[in-house]
């Protein structure tokens, strides 16, 4: 007699499952891309522009064509034959993949050798002669819209100067009214500065082309292989099913692997004209230096007050600098991401936003970096906003924020910018986290430590963050519409095999996918092997970042094996010999409504469509499913930080940190707080220690592991994870929503925050990140903001 299954024992919804992938990564059997080696593969290795502007007068690869062992040197001259000097961009720009005319920043792709060694290709590169007329260098939006300064993209028609695009969304008259009827006006300027994904796995890929079949076939660190199938297929003229692009294990992408780089074209092209497979792995210079880097940009925001610290209206302006190349991976709706989602969590009645974005010659990038499409600027503006304005007020930081906050009975709420949150108690977690903070208590220590000469101070911060885009209305890249799509088989020994058209880079999802099928189906999860990132064979899908996967694959994921359990009701009938309206269903079992002891299990259901299927039903047990989410999923958290800074070196200690997250159901406990755990890491890394930037002459200073500071458990301060507040998803199969940004989006004001609160009555307004040692002893000692990034900064 067959039995329901236990859900948490067959490692279902709400199972702290062990990660099945740690199996292979923990023994070292990870298979990455470099790990694999092809019959007669070559190696590539790219040559870089060591200066940021410069005309390029000549290139003379003589000699490197001349070392044993070279096959190919490719150039910007010989990749313009082919119309492959430049390609499109995902923001509908162009981006050189190998320079032409100029360079445009350090670390520019310039040539390509190929050779029998990684070895042999970088002694070549040296060989390459490169004369260069050094032109004047941009390093910020300040510079790159002041009078007479150069146009860096002079290679396209239309653009007389260095502006990309001027873009506002909101109310612009409603704000001006509401600003005018305000009690008091609060302002703040500040730059969230560039920041680097760096993935501890580099970019890289091996291109193998076969002449004889005409296939393509690419083994590629990429987040979105179906994304990149289609630009091959377009840059590269060639059919796309003839192309098949491979993301194998990932070793972190952090949003790093969205973007196409040159390197990915060359060792394509260089394949295709060699007929031998060519690898590229990007070394970590390589990495830092020019792939897609995150933030830097620059806001003013105002808030009108009323007297009590209700929050009347806002309005902000942000600068971004995109680099050389607008390369931005966004919906081609929106020019600055989601920065619009600002203030999502607030009850303001009005809001403007005007963005403008900028060329300079830096590296491309911009959104990428664990955030969806700009959200980490968003809260973190937001959440520094209230917090000067809570200070301006004198009123309490966590009461603005409570009394402001978007009631639970107010969803489905519109923001002042248009989006429809969905869901959420945002009262319910700040009072989480305030008791587990123990917010008075904490307030008392620090008056009576501030007595004594000592700097305590708590930061609050609360975020929630537009995940899984689409919907297909609103959201597409390219045109390309938003959706994806998960496709199951299960086995007549009632064993399966699922693929969506997400790829894990480090999130789990071969163990959690595997849990949404065991919750929906009653299949053990260990009976569930999940397989992503084939383009020949996983369906079709738009790929991992924005934390897209669980709103939007993870639904496909249930909603295809709803279509599966659908059919095996059928069979169920069949075998019961009922009619499927007598059926019912528990997990992992039909019985007989009015015979509970008469049943049959899924895994005898998978055997009967292979072996005893009712007249006239087609065989087999699989099916597809894509899914369109009606709605972005709307996580929820609130982050608080306490820290002591010492006023004689500008030091900050964490003291505790509180994380209060609301992502709805949670598929695996644990990996959802592996997952919180990372991105505070990164949060605080950013706010403490993290510094890449460019001197006067375009330099990048902090490519490199000594200077762009990778946190490890020895400087991480630890966190104290709260899950008790869940409000699932409204429009979501399972009730989830996602998780794998929130922390890294809405620790960083955390910290920040903290930091200023320890330095409150010191007139300091705003220290901007990194919080270095000498940034916070400035501060503290002149009594002044240390705003900006070098070489420009507030006190020049
Ligand atoms: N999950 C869950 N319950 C939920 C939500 C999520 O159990 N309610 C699980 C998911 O099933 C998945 C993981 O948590 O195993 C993250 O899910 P989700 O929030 O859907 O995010 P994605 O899988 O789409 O991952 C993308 C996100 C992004 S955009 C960046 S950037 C980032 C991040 O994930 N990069 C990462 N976390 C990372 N973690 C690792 N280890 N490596 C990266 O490169
Ligand atoms: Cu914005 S980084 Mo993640 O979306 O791949």
């Amino acid at each position: 007699m067959s039995q329901a299954v236990d859900e948490i024992k067959i490692g279902g919804l709400g199972a702290s499952r062990r990660r099945v992938e740690d199996n292979r990564f923990i023994r070292g059997k990870g298979n990455y891309t470099d790990d694999i080696v092809l019959p007669g593969m070559l190696h590539m290795e790219i040559l870089r522009s060591p200066l940021a502007h410069a005309r390029i007068k000549s290139i003379d690869a003589s000699k490197a064509w001349d070392i044993p062992g070279v096959h190919l040197v490719l150039t910007g001259e010989m990749m313009a034959t082919r119309n492959l000097a430049w390609m499109p961009t995902l923001s509908y720009d162009t981006q050189a993949v190998l320079a032409t005319d100029k360079v445009r920043f350090q670390g520019q792709e310039v040539a390509c050798v190929i050779a029998d060694d990684p070895y042999i290709a970088k002694d070549a590169c040296e060989a390459i002669v490169v004369d260069y007329e050094p032109l004047p260098v941009i390093v910020n939006p300040t510079q790159a819209v002041a009078e007479g300064a150069p146009v860096i993209r002079d290679d396209k028609e239309n653009q007389p100067d260095n502006v990309i695009y001027d873009w506002e969304v909101g109310d612009r008259d409603g704000t001006d009214r509401a600003f005018a009827g305000a009690d008091l006006v609060s302002k703040l300027e500040l730059h969230y500065p560039r920041s680097h994904p760096s993935p501890i796995e580099c970019c890289g890929s091996i291109a193998d082309f076969n002449r004889a079949t005409s296939k393509l076939t690419v083994y590629m660190t990429t987040q979105a292989p179906h994304i990149i199938r289609a630009a091959v297929a377009m840059v590269a003229e060639l059919p796309e099913h003839m192309i098949r692009i491979v993301s194998p294990d990932i070793g972190g992408g952090f949003g790093n692997k969205v973007p196409i780089y040159p390197g990915y074209v060359c060792s394509i092209l260089a394949s295709i004209l060699l007929e031998r497979p060519v690898k590229w792995i990007e070394d970590k210079s390589g990495n830092l230096i020019s792939t897609g880097f995150a933030r830097d940009v620059y806001l003013k925001g105002e808030m009108a007050l009323r007297k009590d610290g209700k929050i009347l209206a806002v309005r902000m302006h942000t600068d971004a600098d995109h680099g050389a190349f607008f390369s931005d991976a966004q919906p081609s709706k929106f020019k600055i991401g989601l920065m619009h989602s600002a203030f999502a969590a607030y009850d303001i009645p009005v809001a403007h936003l005007t963005a403008r974005g900028t060329y300079s010659n830096k590296a491309p990038g911009g959104v990428a970096y664990r955030c969806s499409f700009r959200v980490t600027e968003a809260m973190f503006f937001q959440e520094r906003m209230v917090q000067a304005a809570a200070d301006d007020l004198g009123i309490d930081q966590a009461q603005i924020r409570a009394m402001n906050f978007v009631r639970d009975d107010q969803f489905p709420h519109r923001t002042p910018f248009g989006f429809l949150t969905d869901s959420g108690q945002y009262g319910k977690c700040l009072d989480v986290a305030l008791k587990a903070i123990d917010y008075e208590n904490f307030r008392r220590e620090q008056a009576e430590a501030r007595s004594r000469g000592r700097l305590l101070g708590l930061g609050i911060s609360t975020m929630t963050e537009p995940l899984g885009a689409g919907n297909s209305r609103e959201y597409d890249i390219l045109g390309i519409k938003m959706f994806d799509s998960a496709d199951l088989k299960v086995h007549m020994t009632g064993k399966a095999i699922l693929r969506t058209g997400a790829k894990t880079q480090g999130q789990g999802h071969e163990t959690t996918w595997a849990q949404i099928v065991a919750h929906e189906l009653g299949i053990p999860a260990e009976d569930v092997v999940v397989e992503e990132g084939d383009t020949d064979t996983a369906p079709f899908g738009m790929g991992t970042y924005a934390s897209r996967s669980t709103p939007v694959a993870g639904a496909a994921v249930a909603m295809v094996s709803r279509k599966i359990r659908a059919k095996a009701r059928k069979l169920a009938a069949h075998l019961l010999e009922v009619s499927e309206e007598d059926i019912e269903w528990e997990l992992g079992r039909f019985y007989v409504r009015s015979a509970p002891d008469r049943g049959v299990t899924i895994q005898e259901c998978a055997i009967a469509a292979y072996s005893n299927m009712p007249d006239g039903m087609e065989p087999g047990l699989e099916n597809t499913a894509y899914y369109d989410p009606p709605n972005l999923t709307w996580p929820f958290a609130v982050y608080i930080a306490t820290v002591e800074v010492d006023p004689q070196t500008g030091v900050w200690d964490v003291l505790k940190l509180v994380a209060v997250d609301d992502c709805g159901v949670r598929i695996n406990p644990m990996i959802v707080e592996g997952q919180i755990m990372g991105g505070l890491t990164e949060a605080y890394a950013m706010s403490n220690m993290q510094f890449i930037t460019f001197d006067a002459e375009g330099n990048c200073v902090g490519s490199n592991y000594m200077d762009y500071l990778l946190p490890t458990a020895w400087e991480t301060p630890g966190f104290e994870l709260h899950s008790e507040v869940v409000t699932p998803c409204p429009h979501h199969p399972i009730g989830a929503k996602g998780i794998g940004e929130c922390a890294a989006v809405g620790g960083p004001a955390a910290f920040v925050n903290a930091v200023m609160d320890a330095l409150s009555g010191t007139g300091v307004r705003n220290i901007d990140m990194p919080m270095l040692p000498d940034r916070v002893w400035e501060a503290i000692t002149y009594r002044r903001d240390v705003s900006g990034a070098p070489p420009v900064r507030s006190d020049d």
